[in-house]
């Protein structure tokens, strides 16, 4: 029913609506500060009403005869008007439906919409002063008498949590922070003989576990070996200190032994024993020894350009005089991570030194034939960096080059690359039938043997005797086979450390407490994107360590939602990043281990596949994979859904992906309240957070405490008390849900809407709960339904608590189709509150 019949009629409403408006200070002041011209054009009657808030004094006028300029426009019928200030519609599916449009600084002018909150008390008295009663009444529901005939001779109900997957939250503590320990800033003189002792003992090292490998005495089926590399792990980690990082890769033993790691533990780790430095959860490819700046060995090739980056952020960021080196082969000079890190370390002039240790093969393949420019050093120049080759088989060369190179960087603070040109003499992994090679390249090689070379110069010089360099040998021999008996003789892990350190020691407040039903004084009227805003200012403000850093997010972010924190905070805590995904993550990655806590902005969470490895290999692996020795306070926000006409690439449901990884906690929000909360408690915790956002919810207003307050991550949230069907959503599909309730109230059918908050863990026990009440399930969401939060949710309740459902469940999501363009198709992707009405109908029949 259109609820003006003429346009007479409809402007006098909306004109006497905006003159009480206008006269009311409280709405005058709070609009005030978003100074834009907005035009609503009424289609149905083609007028035009202008609301001008750049003048001091806001106005409104119709059909100016002369052009105006305007910053935004709402294009929408007169029935969709009355229902917006009925507060009868839902704006995200109204914009997604195209009942509403918006061009031009959208943003902007959603930001009145909490400011005009106070308004919508106004339009009823309007149409009651105006003899318009009848447009009070909303159109008359029937109550129906619900024909539900299941209740009677129900069986006993109980559920069990029991048969679900275990969570490993034993990581929950009183305290929420762990002792970060700094090392030693001592670099000592290094004597030939030293470089002789350490270059022996990696190779003893590496002999020992050559030969334990083909034993089958370690349980591994890949070990990477660096026996003729020697000099270059001597002559670049000789020269470092403890307080300056390490980042490595999976042929990284030399370097962890030269920068003085533990050798038992480390020897421990690779046998897969307790002791191991990473309690047997790394292995050869992850060693990682935190006391001495070891930030560890990777097994991703060119993750470590991305963790050192990070690091190095760390050290400007502390105004240290450290640096942050990362060691990595010819081969990984080809990766992505590789460019958008020295793109980052160049924009950003980070203390980071890249040592590329060219062997001459990446893999199986030789540099000709996976290199364009097979001179290495030379690709730095395209980076503006400084950069130098050395040889890497003469230790000496090699540690007085890198030597100069760093009291340059201390001094400079800016980012080097040195590259270094070695050989390495075994295969790529022990077992390698070596088919691309032939002996006698390996034969002319080897007489470049770095050991060889320093211990032929040495007796020339007369600063040492045979018997001498024998002795050398012999204790770094001994020193290694104490290191076999040690870790010989450790334990095998317990068992039960199998779910330890999967997350790291967090507060327990974070995740206890509940969620409030907000009434009385203490609120505000705030959006989700306000809410989000408030959220980093002011954890921003109570801790220096965090920052912000993701593309455009100095001018507010593609969706505005950071706006004016760089005002407050500026550039060197709000900062704007090339558009390198892989670069953002991964950099926050390496600043959070390091003890930064960054939030990274994704632009639009499809983007999250260009960084799927420092999410998924790096920030959620790596606190376990070290045995617990790092710790990763990282959160990741980012927008997705669909609605906004922007096809497949930009509007996905990207949750599925990412939830059930353990190591990561995936939070996705639905309201305002909520989204402050959960973002503070993100931003607290110890551990990586994948937080969520819906572009359409940025605007939804909603009440919320004024000031300081966290949300308990972890925990669902029940929205709607109903005892005939529980209804479980997230993000949009909680709004969905909330208006089917109502479609089903008004047939006398009551439901309880249960919003997840956090998808990762999930609160299942609050699920259970309602449906030992209600005794039926339906799910909703806006992703396709393979997979999905809603198969999960199903699959826990049919596990734990079978008995208490009457009916089978019902899933209701996107068709299994990408996102299509077209309008019409797009919005015939979401689930609609009629469409869910008719099947809780239906299941309940
Ligand atoms: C992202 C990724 N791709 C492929 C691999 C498999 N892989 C492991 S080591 C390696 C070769 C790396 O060559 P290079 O960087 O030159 O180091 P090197 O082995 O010579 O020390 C490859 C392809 C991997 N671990 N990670």
């Amino acid at each position: 029913m259109k609820p003006f019949e003429t346009k007479d009629e409809f402007v006098t409403v909306l004109s006497e609506l905006w003159d009480r408006i206008l006269n009311t200070p409280e709405i005058v002041n709070a609009v005030s500060g978003v100074k834009i011209i907005t035009k609503f054009h009424f289609t149905d009657f083609d007028t035009d009403l202008y609301i001008d808030n750049r003048e001091e004094a806001p106005r409104y006028y119709w059909d100016p005869d002369e052009k105006v300029s305007f910053d935004v426009e709402m294009i929408q019928s007169s029935e969709t008007s009355h229902k917006f200030w009925m507060e009868d519609l839902n704006i995200p599916l109204a914009i997604a439906s195209r009942k509403v449009i918006a061009k031009g600084s959208v943003q902007k002018a959603l930001k009145l919409i909490p400011a005009l909150k106070p308004a919508f008390a106004v339009y009823p008295v309007v149409l009651k002063d105006m003899g318009r009663d009848d447009l009070l009444q909303k159109p008359a529901k029937r109550k129906k008498k619900r024909r539900i005939s299941f209740f009677k001779g129900r069986k006993k109900r109980h559920y069990s949590l029991d048969v679900l997957p275990e969570f490993p939250m034993e990581f929950l503590e009183e305290k929420s922070q762990e002792e970060r320990k700094r090392g030693s800033k001592d670099v000592k003189e290094v004597s030939d003989s030293e470089f002789l002792r350490t270059m022996c003992k990696i190779r003893a090292f590496e002999e020992h576990l050559s030969g334990a490998f083909s034993k089958g005495n370690l349980p591994t089926e890949a070990i990477h070996l660096s026996i003729g590399q020697e000099a270059v792990a001597a002559g670049v980690c000789m020269n470092l200190r403890e307080t300056d990082y390490l980042n490595t890769t999976h042929r990284g033993h030399g370097h962890i032994i030269s920068k003085g790691a533990d050798l038992k533990r480390m020897m421990a780790e690779i046998y897969g024993k307790s002791d191991g430095l990473c309690e047997g959860k790394g292995g050869s490819m992850h060693v990682t020894d935190g006391n001495k700046g070891i930030l560890g060995a990777n097994g991703i090739v060119g993750a470590g350009y991305l963790l050192a980056m990070g690091a190095g952020f760390t050290i400007k960021n502390e105004k240290r005089d450290d640096i942050s080196v990362v060691i990595a082969g010819d081969g990984s000079v080809n990766q992505g991570m590789f460019h958008e890190a020295m793109n980052m370390i160049s924009v950003f002039g980070l203390p980071v030194l890249v040592v590329v240790e060219n062997n001459l093969y990446g893999e199986f393949t030789h540099i000709d034939n996976h290199s364009a420019v097979t001179e290495i050093y030379k690709r730095a120049h395209a980076y503006n960096l400084e950069s130098q080759r050395l040889d890497g088989n003469d230790v000496k060369q090699v540690y007085e080059g890198i030597r100069k190179v760093i009291e340059k960087m201390r001094k400079d603070g800016r980012p080097r690359l040195v590259e270094l040109m070695t050989y390495r003499w075994h295969g790529h992994m022990e077992g390698d039938p070596e088919l691309y090679r032939t002996d006698d390249e390996k034969a002319s090689y080897k007489k470049g043997d770095p050991i060889s070379l320093l211990k032929n110069e040495m007796l020339k010089s007369g600063e040492i005797e045979e018997d001498e360099i024998g002795q050398i040998e012999k204790e770094a021999e001994e020193e290694v086979n104490e290191a076999v008996d040690f870790a010989e003789s450790s334990d095998l892990p317990k068992p039960r450390t199998l779910l330890t350190n999967v997350y790291s020691p967090d507060d327990k407040s974070l995740y206890q407490g509940e969620y409030e039903r907000l009434s009385g004084d203490g609120l505000k009227q705030a959006s989700i994107a306000q809410a989000i805003n408030e959220a980093i200012s002011e954890e921003m403000e109570r801790d220096d360590r965090v920052f912000m850093w993701g593309e455009d997010v100095a001018l507010g972010g593609y969706f505005n939602v950071a706006e004016g924190l760089v005002d407050r905070f500026g550039k060197e805590r709000v900062i704007d990043t090339p558009i390198s995904e892989n670069g953002i993550i991964g950099g926050a990655v390496g600043a959070a281990m390091t003890g930064m806590r960054p939030i990274a902005e994704i632009l639009f969470s499809d983007f999250l596949t260009c960084c799927m490895d420092p999410i998924l290999n790096q920030a959620a692996k790596l606190r376990y994979m070290t045995g617990g020795q790092l710790t990763i306070p990282l959160t990741i926000r980012t927008p997705l859904g669909s609605g906004i006409g922007v096809a497949a690439q930009h509007s996905q449901s990207m949750e599925k992906y990412f939830f059930g990884i353990p190591g990561l906690i995936v939070v996705a929000p639905s309201d305002a309240y909520t989204a402050k909360g959960l973002l503070k408690s993100a931003i607290r915790s110890e551990n990586p957070v994948l937080f969520f956002e819906h572009k359409l919810l940025y605007a939804n207003a909603g009440k919320i405490p004024v000031g300081d307050y966290t949300l308990p991550l972890g925990k669902a949230r029940k929205v709607r008390e109903g005892q005939d069907v529980t209804i479980v959503s997230h993000l949009l599909g909680v709004g969905v849900s909330l208006d089917a309730a109502d479609i089903l109230a008004s047939e006398g059918i009551n439901a309880d809407v249960i919003d997840l908050a956090t998808l990762y863990p999930m609160d299942t026990r609050t699920i259970l709960e309602s449906v030992s009440r209600t005794g039926y399930l339906v799910t909703v969401e806006e992703g396709t339904s393979t997979g999905g939060i809603g198969s999960e949710v199903i699959a826990r309740i049919v596990l734990a608590g079978f008995d208490l459902l009457r009916a089978a469940p019902i899933r209701i999501a996107a068709p299994e189709c990408p996102i299509p363009y077209a309008r019409n198709l797009e919005n015939a992707m979401l689930p609609s509150p009629e469409l869910v009405a008719e099947k809780v109908r239906k299941a309940l029949m």
